[in-house]
């Protein structure tokens, strides 16, 4: 039997176009801080050493200062740490584990897996793993290294560690390195392993039936979408049981609303609750997809809404593909309009009614004349 730390999909160096100015650094440095949250569910738990199923870095291509802070991080876990290479930093003629920093100031705890070979984590535990030589490579990668391999000896535990996605997962059959996992179960039943720590899914899974194959998920979130980000597993695997417990480690949250539906002042108070009673917004993007149409009026009170939860949120990601401003003519009574002003009103509040992009325009239109209307008088 052996404890350790599974855990993959790191992704330092990742950021997001969308977060304000404020929120980047900070979203960066969520990364580095959930890996020093690793080490201490590490040494609370007992765990020997820790392995890292790929994507330790968000591309091969991260700057010094990304690599110099991850190696000090693993530094200060303590732990023996054994890094995948993944789809983000495959083993490629660029890779970031030959970046000359890398190479420079890799601490002694940190050994990268670099070939199929089983490595001895000590008596009686090895460990085998199937990095990524490249971005896209031709085969299942994990069957590729567990082929051929012969039954652990008699009192020894093995450990497999891959990256990418299983068949059963994916619906993509055209993609050649889908880990397939009739094969991987085949390894566990034979005793050429004891169980497949996974990474590329950023959601903590169980695979199969046989409670010896998960993904760790990603110990931060990263994305819209993922179910159950912000975890790692300590896991207990031998040749007669496994046990595997779910741990958080994630601060960060990515929430999305997939239908904010507004006809009314009553959707507007619902938006307005739901942004209000979220906790942590400094640490949580929101994605709003707004669906409807409103008045001028209302569709003013929503922009000032949204522009208050930006100054609150991380980001705030609102897309209006189906979402118009439908003036009515309450929206225009009182403006005291007169002349060539009022020619014009009226004009594009004749053009506003078309469902073409020229009606989409009109409405525009009005709308910033109505705003800039209201703000001189
Ligand atoms: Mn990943």
């Amino acid at each position: 039997m052996v404890r350790f730390l599974h855990t993959a999909d790191w992704q330092l160096g990742m950021s997001r176009a969308s977060l304000s100015p404020e929120a980047r650094p900070r979203f960066v440095q969520a990364r580095f801080d959930a890996v020093r949250r690793l080490g201490a569910v590490a040494a609370e738990h007992g765990c020997e050493f820790i392995a890292v199923a790929g994507d330790v870095f968000e591309s091969n291509q991260v700057d010094r200062q990304t690599v110099a802070r991850a190696l000090q991080a693993i530094h200060d876990l303590g732990h023996p740490v054994y890094l995948l290479p993944g789809n983000h930093d495959p083993l490629d003629a660029a890779t970031v584990y030959r970046h000359t920093t890398f190479l420079a100031r890799r601490p002694d705890n940190l050994r990268v897996i670099g070939d199929n070979r089983p490595i001895a984590v000590r008596d009686g535990v090895e460990l085998i793993g199937a990095p990524w030589p490249g971005k896209r490579p031709l085969t299942d990668l994990a069957a590729a290294a567990l082929r051929g391999l012969p039954r652990a000896a008699p009192g020894t535990t093995r450990i497999a560690v891959a990256h990418g996605i299983v068949d059963t997962l994916s619906p993509d059959a055209a993609d050649p390195a889908r880990i397939a996992l009739a094969e991987m179960e085949g390894a566990l039943a034979d005793g050429r392993i004891h169980y497949l720590a996974l990474g590329d899914r950023h959601s903590a899974t169980r695979v199969g039936v046989t409670g010896r194959i998960f993904y760790s998920g990603a110990p931060e979130a990263t994305d819209y979408g993922e179910v159950r980000p912000g975890c790692a597993l300590v896991v207990d695997a031998g040749p007669e049981r496994c046990d595997v417990t779910e741990v958080e480690t994630g601060e960060w949250r990515f929430l999305e609303r997939g239908e904010v539906p507004l006809a009314g002042s009553e959707d507007l108070a619902a938006l307005q609750r739901f942004l209000d009673e979220r906790p942590d917004k400094e640490r949580t993007l929101v994605k709003l997809r707004l669906r409807g149409a409103l008045p001028l009026a209302l569709d003013a009170a929503l922009r000032e809404m949204l522009s208050h939860a930006r100054d609150l949120f991380a980001a705030l990601e609102v897309r209006e593909k189906d979402y118009a401003v439908l003036p009515e003519d309450s929206d225009f009574a009182g403006l005291g309009l007169a002349g060539f002003a009022k020619t014009a009103l009226d004009e594009l509040r004749g053009r506003a009614g078309t469902d073409t992009p020229e009606g989409a325009a009109a409405r525009e239109a009005l709308a910033l004349l109505v705003r800039l209307i209201r703000r001189v008088a």
